[in-house]
């Protein structure tokens, strides 16, 4: 598979985190799609990643893991309560997620994101080497590209944001709108996950900052900012193969030995966050069994919910909620040594998380939005068998592209129970008809050629002047 771009320019990444996790003996390169994309093009343009370790107060100097050089950028522990937990995930997160939680807007939060930012862009523009591609990631860097430009106009910027883009009539409620409008138009390129966020984030710069858009390219002072969508993937070819692999297979017949080997497994796999709708699937799920549709002997559901935020107070409140719910369709339904919800507040390794998959009969990803969502992307993958049924939220941006999902609105409880009841007894013909066209789709973008594309279209017109001016 292709990794290089079709650049040479040396690629400079900065998320929040570094793509590494410390282990007994140094850092080991952490686990997901993304970093297995990047890391090799770091490697061949001699390129870098600048991001936090992870550990508040950290002076770590820069080291290298896998032959691409890594900068930390030190984050205080009062820096991490107020940037990280405070204005990136008690403010952004919200907001950017339909408001579905009350955001706080508070300006001492404002301030340490400002600050965290200002110390990423100093970073960025002392090590990016001369005309390097500078790739800035996620909510919690935005005002970074405005930052860095200013110091150095000579590198190419783009910015990609994992999560959704709200309307303008919800972004606008943030203090600091224009000033996060204008830290992302300090781009050359800026990518979303679908078509709205970009439109969104296009109604909110006209109508924020009056700006002129044609064709979703930005006229700004000194530099035109594109605007783009690139949907990201996963490593399909990494998914398929440990999905093929003897030991998965093996531990899926275990799996299901050890649920009491159920007529169904329907299976849920979210990190614990109030956007993805694990209660009200719970809820559809303890309703079923109420009402005799899906019966306890027949039918099961595993709950994976990865620990996640857990100093926010919403997260604290999602938990205690998802937990009592268990207790209660549990305490009713359940029989001595068989629980019919099985419930892991724990984080998989990826060989039991594609084990899990395999496992799974119908596959429930239900959040009440969402930017992509790579498990309905990773259960598809994993189901080499061609069976097996995804039930997909039209809330996430993975709706876009898996047509072939049982669609539902999250927010409708009666077409949530309907959805489920409709994967449950799906015949084998339309299964088995409908994976293939999940395959299909996913086989033709993976996070490798998502990258390539970013890069591919951030390279090919750096650091044009405006057209009124050209
Ligand atoms: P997330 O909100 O974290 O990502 P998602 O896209 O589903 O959501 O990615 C979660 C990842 O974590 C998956 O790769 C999954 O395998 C893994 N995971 C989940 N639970 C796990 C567990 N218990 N143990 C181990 N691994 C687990 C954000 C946005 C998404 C967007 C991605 C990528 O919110 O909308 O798809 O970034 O852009």
């Amino acid at each position: 598979m292709s990794s290089a771009p079709s650049t040479r320019q040396p690629i400079v990444v900065a998320a929040n985190r570094l793509p590494v996790m410390r282990t007994d003996d140094g850092w080991a390169p952490s686990p997901g799609g993304l970093v297995r994309a990047l890391l090799p093009m770091l490697r061949e343009t001699g390129g870098t990643w600048v991001g936090w370790t992870g550990d508040p107060d950290d002076a770590a100097e820069p080291f290298e893991v896998d032959g691409v050089e890594l900068e930390p950028v030190p984050i205080s522990a009062k820096e991490v309560e107020l940037y990280y937990e405070g204005f990136s995930n008690d403010g952004l997160w919200p907001l950017y997620h339909d408001a579905l939680r009350e955001s706080t807007y508070d300006f001492d939060q404002w301030d340490a994101y400002e600050r965290v930012n200002q110390r990423f862009a100093d970073k960025l523009a002392e090590i990016s080497p001369p005309n390097a591609i500078v790739w800035v990631h996620d909510y919690q860097l935005q005002l970074v590209p405005k930052m860095l430009r200013k110091q150095r106009s000579d590198v190419t910027i783009g910015f990609f944001l994992h999560i959704p883009f709200p309307p303008f009539e919800l972004f606008s409620r943030l203090p600091w709108r224009a000033e996060v409008i204008e830290g992302l138009l300090g781009c050359d390129l800026i990518g979303f996950q679908r078509p709205m966020g970009a439109s969104n984030f296009i109604r909110s710069a006209q109508q924020l900052l009056q700006v002129d858009e044609h064709d979703r390219i930005i006229e700004c002072i000194d530099h035109q900012t594109r605007v783009g969508v690139f949907p990201i993937s996963i490593d399909v070819a990494e998914v398929e193969e440990t999905a093929a692999g003897r030991a998965t297979r093996q531990r899926m017949s275990q799996i299901r030995a050890r649920l009491g080997d159920p007529e169904v497994i329907l299976l849920g796999v979210d990190r614990l966050d109030y956007t993805k709708g694990i209660g009200l699937r719970l809820e559809a799920f303890g309703a079923l069994l109420e009402s005799g549709e899906l019966d306890p002997e027949r039918h099961v559901l595993v709950q994976v919910a990865t620990p996640t935020r857990e100093a926010v107070e919403h997260y604290q409140d999602e938990r205690q909620e998802i937990e009592r719910l268990v207790g209660e369709i549990n305490g009713r339904f359940g029989r001595i040594g068989l629980p019919v919800i099985h419930y892991l507040y724990q984080t998989l390794g990826f060989d039991e998380l594609i084990a899990l998959y395999r496992a799974g009969d119908v596959m429930l990803v239900t959040p009440f939005r969402d930017g992509m969502n790579l498990v309905a992307k990773e259960y598809a993958a994993a189901h080499i068998d061609g069976d097996g049924v995804l039930v997909l939220s039209e809330f996430a941006g993975a709706a876009d592209e898996l047509t072939d999902a049982v669609l539902v609105n999250p927010h409708d409880d009666q077409a949530l129970q309907q959805a489920i009841i409709t994967a449950v007894e799906m015949h084998r013909h339309e299964r088995r008809e409908r994976m293939t066209g999940l395959r299909d789709q996913i086989s033709k973008s993976d996070v490798q050629g998502w990258a390539d594309r970013f890069l591919r279209e951030l390279s090919a017109a750096p650091n044009l002047p405006p057209s009124d001016n050209a």
